[in-house]
């Protein structure tokens, strides 16, 4: 059984609504294009799974967050794909790949041939067996990459309400499921191997201010240290968690989130990988001219860092993906992606926003003791990095700009003197 498109998106996460969505801005006709994805839903906006999905009232659930309303343009539903004679092949996996003859092969053994294929496959969360711990499987151990790993947690959560959770993993899913869980009335210990939380991107300055946030919540931390076991009842369920530094912590469930993989694997011995993704041009065009890639999965030329980058966050993979398709549609009117990254994150009251790159020397400034408080990076004389808690828009704004300008810093003294009215004044 077999089937041809001109266009293909494989995996149907947010690179593959937004991509979707530009297709038909462009005007893609009816019946040139499929998405194929392992969910049983149409694409959705993945931020909403650590947010307002485990709110104890009122939680975020579909269909109010498909993509592309994360950028609050029109929600694309089942119905909007039908309408527009978009193919979408849900609940279905991908199982291999031929690049040269253009051709995917489902786990239900249908043939999918495409003209344009761009991969949009995500990542998936890194398990800890790869860290030689076992007890994954266990009832009330949980990760969150997908909605079912979320409806899992939110169920596991509902039944530990009063009781202990332990988080594995200081990162993104640690501080937003920790303070998720707070808000679910559930003890947290978190428990990462770094000096302090958030380690790839804040200064240990920056950390100090959201542990010492955390703790106001009643969250206690446990660094330079990683699980070494579990303990279960006679019914299997965990009871605690072994630390290898010889703690012991009680746990009625545990949330792991101890980084991700790219799933690249349909395509490796096939497209050009480089730090762990689908290496692509500045078109976002894969080692194969038919195959694009885009979001968690891609490795692209971050023009203003004039090096490649794979990165994990969401604006990247919108904004990707809407590249692709522009340079897949009107090659001859799309030029090289120029993508200044955009990560944030917002965890009770707490709100933040960085672009560019943390490397160089650091400027904090100001109010710590307060609520609104960010960073600089100086890398050869040039702002190369800006991060801002608790701004405005407009603020935010600033920051964003000063950090795509680069401008020249020649005392970093005076940089922290004007703060971000360094930044406002530009
Ligand atoms: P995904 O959205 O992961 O989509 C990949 C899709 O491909 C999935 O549907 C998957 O099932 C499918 N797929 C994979 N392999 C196959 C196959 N072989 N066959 C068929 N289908 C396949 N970033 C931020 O910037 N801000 C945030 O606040 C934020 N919050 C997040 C919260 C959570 C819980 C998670 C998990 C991530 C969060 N991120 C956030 C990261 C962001 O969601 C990702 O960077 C983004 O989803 C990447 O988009 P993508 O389309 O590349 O991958
Ligand atoms: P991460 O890379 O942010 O953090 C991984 C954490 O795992 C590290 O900080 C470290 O503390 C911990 N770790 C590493 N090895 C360990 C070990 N052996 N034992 C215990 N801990 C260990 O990854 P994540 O938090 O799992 O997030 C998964 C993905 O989801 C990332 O791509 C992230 O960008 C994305 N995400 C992003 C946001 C956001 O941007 N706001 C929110 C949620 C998730
Ligand atoms: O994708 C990411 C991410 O979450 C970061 O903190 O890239 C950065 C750093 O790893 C590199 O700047």
């Amino acid at each position: 059984m077999g089937r041809a498109f001109v266009y293909v998106i494989l995996g149907g996460g947010v690179a593959a609504g937004h991509a979707a969505h530009e297709f038909v801005k462009r005007g893609v006709s009816h019946g040139e294009l499929c998405i194929i994805s392992e969910e049983p839903v149409a694409p959705y906006e993945r931020p909403a799974l650590s947010k307002g999905y485990l709110l104890p009232e009122d939680p975020a659930r579909l269909p109010a967050f498909h993509c592309c309303v994360g950028t609050n343009e029109e929600r694309l539903t089942s119905k909007w794909y039908k309408e527009h004679g978009i193919e979408l092949v849900l609940g279905t996996r991908v199982k291999s790949a031929d690049v040269r003859r253009k051709t995917l092969l489902t786990a239900t053994g249908e043939t999918i041939t495409y003209k344009f294929l761009i991969v949009a496959t995500g990542a998936r969360a890194l398990k800890l067996e790869e860290f030689g711990v076992s007890g994954s499987d266990a009832e009330s151990v949980c990760y969150l990459r997908d909605l079912a790993d979320a409806n899992r947690l939110v169920n596991v959560m509902q039944s530990s309400s009063g009781g202990n959770a332990v988080v594995i993993g200081g990162g993104y899913i640690g501080m937003e499921c920790a303070a998720s869980l707070v808000i679910n009335n559930i003890n947290v210990t978190m428990v990462f191997p770094e000096p302090h939380c958030m380690a790839r991107l804040f200064t240990p300055k920056i950390a100090s201010y959201y542990e010492e946030f955390y703790r106001s919540k009643g969250v206690q931390f446990v660094k330079g240290t990683v699980l070494a076991s579990f303990d279960f009842d006679s019914n299997q369920k965990i009871t605690a968690v072994n630390l290898r530094d010889g703690t012991k912590l009680s746990a009625d469930m545990v949330i792991v989130g101890i980084g991700i993989r790219p799933n690249t694997s349909l395509f490796e011995g096939q497209l050009t990988l480089e730090k762990g993704g689908i290496k692509v041009n500045g078109r976002m065009q894969s080692s194969n001219s038919s195959v694009y890639a885009v979001g968690d999965v891609a490795t692209f030329p971050v023009k203003t860092f004039g090096e490649t980058r794979r990165l994990e966050h969401v604006d990247s993979a919108r904004k990707a993906a809407r590249h692709a398709v522009a340079a897949i549609m009107e090659p001859e009117k799309t030029t090289e992606f120029d993508y200044l990254p955009f990560f944030y994150s917002r965890v009770f009251t707490l709100s933040w926003q960085f672009y560019g790159d943390n490397t160089g020397d650091v400027v904090h400034f100001g109010d710590f003791l307060g609520n609104s408080f960010g960073a600089y990076w100086v890398n050869k004389g040039h702002v190369v990095g800006s991060f801002l808690e608790g701004g405005t828009k407009e603020e935010y704004k600033a920051i964003a700009k000063i950090t795509r300008l680069k401008p020249a810093i020649e005392d970093l003294a005076d940089l922290e003197t004007q703060g971000l009215e360094f930044a406002l004044a530009l």
